[in-house]
This record gives C-alpha cells, structure tokens and sequence, in this order.
C-alpha cells in the first residue's frame, strides 16, 4: 500500500457521536473526504435535520440519527440500525460527544456531576462497548476518545469534565490493552482551546467590546496566541482512523497549539488591539 493510500478511508464506516455541529462536525466532514461513509447520532431532531442537509449538499454518504450516548438501549438500537442501513459492521468510532459544566466544586450538585461524567466517560464506555464485538467479527478497528488537556491538567469550575477527560484517558489505554490483540486501536485526541459552542462563553465579548479575561489568558498561555480552529483537529482524526496508525495504540495525542509545552506569557502584556478584528463565524457562536 502506498504511504497515501495509507491515509485513505475508501469503503470503512465511521460513526461520530455528537456529530453534528463543532468538532464533530469537522471530523464527519473529514473522514468523508477521506474516503468513510458516515454515521452520526444526536440528541435533537432539528440537529440530525440540519446536519443531514449539509453532509447531502457536501457528498457525504451519511447515516443520522437520534441517540442519546449515555442510553445503552438507544445505543444499541441506533448501532443495529447503522450497521443494517450500511450493510457492515462500524470500522471507526470518534466518542466526540460531550458536555461540560463550569462550577466551583463546593457548589456542584451531585446531579450536575452524575450529568457531565454520565456523557463524557460512561458515553464512550457504552458506545465503545456496542462497536467492539462488529470490530472483532471483522477483523480489527479503531476508536478515537476525546480527551482534553483537562485530561493531564485541572482549573477552576470543571472539576467533574477533568475527573470524566482523566478517567477517559485510562479508559483509552484499557481498551487497548484488552482489545489490542483483536487489531483494535483506542488513542485519544487531545485538543486544547478549540472555538466552539462549547467554549464560546469564554471568547465572548464585553457590551463595552473589550477581551473576555478568559480569552486573554488562552492566548498568553499559547505560543501561536490563538484558539484552535476545527480544521486543525481534522488531520489526526483521519491519521487515527487509518491504517498508517495500525501501531499506535493507547495514546494521547494532544493539539494545543504547545499550551501543555509553555509556562505562558504575563498576561498584562499581551496587545489587546491585536485580536479586535477577529470575528466569530456563525457556526461558533453561544448555544441557546
Ligand atoms: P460542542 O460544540 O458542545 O458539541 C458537543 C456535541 O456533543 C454536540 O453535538 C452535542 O449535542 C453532543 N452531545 C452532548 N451530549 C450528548 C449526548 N448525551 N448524546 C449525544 N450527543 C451529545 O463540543 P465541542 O467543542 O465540539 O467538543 C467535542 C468534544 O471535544 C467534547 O467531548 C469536548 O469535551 C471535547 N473537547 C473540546 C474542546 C474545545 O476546546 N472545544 C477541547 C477539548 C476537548 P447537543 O446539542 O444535543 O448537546
Ligand atoms: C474550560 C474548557 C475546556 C476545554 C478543553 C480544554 O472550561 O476550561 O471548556 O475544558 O473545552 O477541554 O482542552
């Protein structure tokens, strides 16, 4: 196989979870043109609707669905249906689905902790599960977690994401370590401050327009001095879903633009003037 060929997808079926907008989004729309037909699931009907039509007007062969990751009888239901609509079992699996919940621990309810390590580790627990016994029939498979820097790193208010993000890495190199043997590969994808619905609150501007201190402090703990975009997370997806990877296994792989390599500059330097052009697109702004 040529080391290009290496990088391709042609024929293999991938399901994204939480693939409709942000990240996942990126990742669909990347595997598809590497060569993958598409599974994607959601938890709202208007979502899978929308995304449908995109990944129509892009070439997509995509197969949507409402299923909601920490459900294991809708996993299991929307699996079968996958699978049956695309005729084979599913090759790869990016548990991309997430949630997080920015509150100081002493105020957290253990109802908003269960909630966020509920979709965040149990979610991928439960949709790895449904996918490994297909990998195992056909012969190998990839999963791609997503971590977080919050898998190496804490801070303030997201104490339960970075609990979920850590016990998400060890459950990566578990499922390598156990299923290694059936050709299955599980790494993991770290990303750092990526802008999407997700973080949005912490770049969005004051009414006087001046930086979130948040966004301040992401772009003097970065060497490039700016969030990641979608697109820089799109190349080690597909690397991780093809073949030129079948020898990584049970790895963390962290795109942070060096956050995790850098002590960060003193924040009252940075040149605030700098950053006042950049807009966010419509597809990043806050949710509801
Ligand atoms: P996002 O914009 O908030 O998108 C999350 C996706 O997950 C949405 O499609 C969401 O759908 C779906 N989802 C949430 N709970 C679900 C459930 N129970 N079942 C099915 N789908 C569910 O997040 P993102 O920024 O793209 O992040 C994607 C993943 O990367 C997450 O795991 C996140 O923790 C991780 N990550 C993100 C960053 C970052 O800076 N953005 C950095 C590190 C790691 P709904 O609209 O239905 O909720
Ligand atoms: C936060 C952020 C993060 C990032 C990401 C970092 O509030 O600190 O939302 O947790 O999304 O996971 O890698």
């Amino acid at each position: 196989m040529s080391i290009i060929d290496k990088f391709r997808l042609d024929g293999k079926i991938a399901w994204v979870t939480g693939g409709t907008y942000g990240l996942g989004r990126a990742y669909c729309m990347a595997l598809a043109e590497a060569g993958a037909k598409i599974v994607f699931n959601d938890r709202k009907p208007e979502l899978i609707e929308k995304a449908m039509e995109e990944y129509k007007a892009a070439g997509v062969d995509a197969f949507g669905g409402i299923c909601d990751v920490t459900k294991e009888d809708e996993v299991t239901a929307f699996v079968k249906a996958a699978e049956e609509h695309f005729g084979a079992p599913i090759d790869i699996l990016i548990n991309n689905a997430g949630v997080i919940k920015r509150i100081p621990m002493t105020e957290m309810s253990v109802a908003d902790w269960n909630f966020v390590i509920d979709v965040d580790l149990t979610g991928p627990f439960i949709c790895s599960k449904a996918v490994i016994p297909g990998m195992i029939a056909k012969g190998g498979g990839k999963i791609i977690n997503a971590c977080s820097m919050m898998s190496e790193v804490g801070r303030e208010t997201v104490s339960a994401y970075a609990a979920a993000k850590g016990g998400l890495k060890m459950l990566t190199k578990n499922i390598c370590s156990e299923y290694g043997q059936y050709n299955i590969q599980c790494n993991a994808i770290g990303p750092g401050y990526i802008a999407t619905p997700q973080t949005a609150p912490l770049r969005a501007r004051g009414e006087d327009g001046s930086m979130h201190p948040f966004d301040r402090f992401i772009r003097s703990k970065t060497p490039a001095q700016r969030w990641g975009r979608t697109e820089d997370l799109q190349g080690l997806a597909v690397f991780l879903a093809a073949p030129a990877s079948d020898f990584i296994n049970g790895q963390v792989i962290y795109i942070d633009g060096g956050i995790l390599a850098y002590l960060g500059q003193d924040p009252s330097n940075l040149d605030e003037s700098k950053f006042a052009a950049e807009e966010e697109d419509e597809s990043i702004v806050v949710k509801d």
